[in-house]
């Protein structure tokens, strides 16, 4: 070890202290079995399940454009984490970088203290130091793992950065009728502030808009986030090695999109997506798609059998997004044409189609949330409010341990908003007036000037977040806190 390793590592070492006195202040010794994050001197003494490291990272979208960005483990996305569901885990989470950071389980039911969320308080990853989380995974399904940084203004921070990836919770009894298994997260990169909104949601608004206000603020909007480049996974469309398939397989495709703002429609021509589970919950009724929409945070997955011999481009729908990256090529065996693509017809995205008929339980409490934008003007960013109130609130919104409460979700602004709630999963009640049932997931795209309605059965005591999963929305006041009684 020369002087300068040795400096290095006294100087994490010095830092881990500081951090494990800080977690052993906010973790209940004594209370046994509960999930905790551990003391340095207990990791020390023994090799974690799992590793990530965050330290900066060059993506290489093709041989000539390449990104840099934090990420973990050296790549983008990071690893597919694979869980036992109901088997403890430890995770060394090492930060490389100069700032704190975080990393949320996105969609698993955890305590408030490893979720990885500084408003339920979830202790930083300190800059050069580590933590280690132990939690119990839970439950199976497509979840995943990114930072939960707040951004602001800086376009190198949060889910601008590539830190992000699968985590694969699985079930003791997953029937897993497939042949070849594909991770597809969809990305944006070299992010910019862009004075014309980047509308690709009109498919989401084109609904009956029944939170449409009778007069509108006709204030001029603030800056939005733009890109200028687009991947799946780490490389843009046309570079890197094409899915590899043969005529009658079945291919389990899970999707993320892992975007700090955009919603999303992909689709793969002459194919057709049996969607079998939403944010990683499998459906009451999987039913076949020509294509799919997905808000940031969301997961799809979906089975295609491959029938229709040829090379074809998985993609983006929009041309902009697809032709700037934003896909990859399915190539089946000794096929030799050109990739083609056909765009889908623009039959609108429904979730009620995978959910069945039947009807909720009578909820205990129903709680509105109204959400309305600010528009800043020129140069500015726009702010958003949560029942007139930007976070924070002066208190929090209440559970009760054991209720079913229903959540009223009313979009008042013309965006599409993928609501996200943190611990928990809710079921889909109705969205613009169309009822459902069976429908679990945790985030919700509710389109513009439209409305939907959740059943959330609080199971999951502790501090709770609710935020748009839209960087800039969550920054600029899109956001909750909710706790138990
Ligand atoms: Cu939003």
């Amino acid at each position: 070890m020369d002087r300068r390793e040795f400096m290095k590592f006294g100087g994490v070492a010095a830092i881990e202290l500081g951090a494990a006195k800080l977690l052993m202040s906010q973790t209940q010794p004594g209370m046994t079995g509960m999930p905790a994050m551990q003391s340095s001197a207990a990791q020390e003494t023994s090799k974690a399940d799992f590793t990530l490291r965050i330290a900066p990272v060059a993506v290489e979208l093709t041989p000539t454009r390449i990104i840099s960005t934090i990420g973990y483990n050296g790549a983008v996305p990071g690893p597919v984490l694979r869980m036992k569901e109901g088997k403890a885990v430890t995770v060394d989470v090492i930060n490389e970088t100069d700032v704190p950071e975080l990393v949320h389980w996105h969609g698993l039911f955890l305590p408030a203290e490893v979720d990885g969320v500084e408003e339920e308080n979830t202790p930083m990853v300190p800059p050069r130091g580590r933590i280690r989380y132990q939690f119990t995974p839970r439950p199976a399904g497509t979840r995943w793992y990114h930072t939960h940084t707040m951004a602001g203004s800086d376009l190198h921070r949060g889910a601008y950065t590539g830190q992000f990836g699968f985590l694969m919770i699985e079930s003791a009894n997953n029937p897993g009728n497939y042949d070849q298994e594909v991770f597809l997260a969809l990305r944006e990169w070299e992010p910019f502030f862009n004075p014309e909104e980047e509308d690709d949601d009109e498919e989401n608004n084109a609904g009956p808009q029944p939170e449409r206000p009778k007069i509108l603020d006709t204030n001029p909007s603030g800056l939005e986030v733009g890109y200028q480049m687009f991947s799946i996974n780490d490389k843009a469309l046309g570079s890197g090695e094409p899915i590899r398939v043969r005529q009658g397989q079945r291919v389990l495709m899970h999707f993320l999109n892992a975007s700090a703002s955009m919603n999303r429609r992909i689709a793969l021509p002459g194919h057709r997506f049996q969607i079998v589970a939403l944010d990683g919950n499998p459906v009451p009724k999987p039913q076949f798609v020509e294509a799919i929409d997905m808000g940031p945070a969301e997961r799809v997955d979906a089975i295609v059998e491959m029938n229709q011999p040829g090379i074809w481009i998985l993609g983006a729908t929009t041309d902009d997004a697809r032709n700037g990256g934003m896909g990859v090529l399915i190539e089946y065996a000794n096929q030799h044409k050109q990739p083609q693509w056909i765009a889908p017809p623009k039959s609108p995205w429904d979730y009620t189609f995978f959910g069945s008929a039947g009807t909720q339980p009578v909820p205990d409490a129903t709680i509105d949330m109204i959400f309305q934008k600010i528009p800043s003007g020129a140069g500015l960013f726009n702010s958003w409010t949560v029942n007139g109130t930007e976070y924070p609130h002066d208190r929090e919104f209440v559970l009760k341990q054991g209720a079913r409460h229903r959540l009223v979700f009313r979009n008042r602004s013309e965006d599409a908003h993928p609501l996200h709630m943190h611990r928990h999963s809710f079921e889909l009640v109705e969205i613009n007036g169309k009822a459902t049932a069976g429908v679990m997931k945790d985030t919700v795209v509710v389109p513009g000037y439209g409305r939907a309605t959740v059943d959330l059965v609080a199971d999951q005591p502790g501090l709770t977040l609710f935020h748009c999963h839209i960087q800039q929305h969550m920054d600029y006041g899109f956001r909750a806190l909710f706790r138990y009684a």
